[in-house]
């Protein structure tokens, strides 16, 4: 079976198990700090694609958030990105409105993209190349849009970081209306469907973007990190994704007129890759 059928099959049977477990206790732990959960179902979950995929695909490389391959170097082979819940605060707390989401790559070349809306059990999958889909209706390519009519979406915990506030205070002040949902895969698939034109954020994790991102590219959207470079699947970056229109707007307007300031928070936070 090719490995686009292979891997929308795990999926949805990841999340199936998932909707049938719901309302199980959790056990849940903190990681980084008392708001940065992991529950059972977050490890299980990883456990449970990686354990499916290695006994299919014993050659292939497998990314996890909760573990697996954190001395993966680079992107030779087939790599499986994944991300088994993409929005645990939303899953610990409204049992809804998180994704599982993998992205793989091939000799480092991005083939196929996958984010499960589990509770609403709506696949968005694209291919490379052959376009993005939202179970089996083709998604349209995006529009462009200006920032004043546009819904953008991002983590008002940004504004509160002093540097920061002073580039993207005018940013929201601009844009007809802010969101904030909580799992960045299902952000980039907000921007595939158009729902909002755009999605910033100033870290995410290879997990966090590899499947959204290939959805979003194949509808027509343009991913950079702030400074408008481009992203490496193996490493940590600030993200800023949109149609074209939009995308060059913050880039030109607000983002690389204080380039010299983003550097010096990039490098900050992102110490290891300079
Ligand atoms: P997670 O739920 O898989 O941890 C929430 O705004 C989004 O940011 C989610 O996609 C969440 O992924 C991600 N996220 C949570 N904590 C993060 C952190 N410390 N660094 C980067 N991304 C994080
Ligand atoms: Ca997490
Ligand atoms: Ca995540
Ligand atoms: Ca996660």
């Amino acid at each position: 079976m090719e490995i686009y059928k292979f891997a929308y099959q795990i999926i949805k049977e990841a999340g199936r198990h998932i909707r049938e477990t719901i309302d199980e206790e959790l056990e849940i732990e903190t990681k980084s700090n008392p708001n940065d959960l992991v529950t059972n179902m977050d490890k299980e979950t990883e456990e449970r694609l990686f354990n499916n995929i290695k006994a299919t695909y014993p050659e292939h490389f497998i990314l996890g958030e909760e573990g697996h391959g954190k001395d993966i170097e680079n992107t030779k082979g087939v790599l499986w990105i994944m991300d088994p819940i993409d929005g645990t605060l939303n899953f610990v707390h409204q049992k809804e409105n998180f994704a599982i989401s993998i992205g793989i790559y091939i000799d480092g070349k991005k083939y196929a993209g996958f984010v499960y809306d589990v509770m609403n059990d709506k696949m968005y999958h694209a291919l490379v190349g052959k376009g993005a889909w939202q179970n089996d209706k083709q998604l349209k390519q995006i529009e462009n849009t200006e920032l004043k009519s546009s819904l953008i979406s991002t983590n008002p915990l940004w504004l509160t970081k002093e540097k920061l506030s002073k580039i993207y205070m005018p940013i929201i002040d601009e844009a007809r209306s802010t969101r904030a949902y909580g799992s960045a895969a299902l952000d980039f698939v907000h921007v595939a469907r158009g729902i909002t034109s755009a999605y910033l954020t100033m870290r995410l994790h290879p997990w966090d973007f590899a499947g959204g991102l290939i959805i979003a590219e194949e509808v027509g959207a343009v991913v950079t990190n702030l400074l408008g470079q481009s992203l490496n699947i193996l490493e940590a970056n600030s993200i800023v994704v949109g149609n074209k229109q939009i995308h060059d707007e913050l880039l030109t307007q607000y983002f690389l007129p204080h380039k010299a300031l983003l550097e010096e928070i990039h490098t900050e936070r992102f110490k290891k890759n300079g």
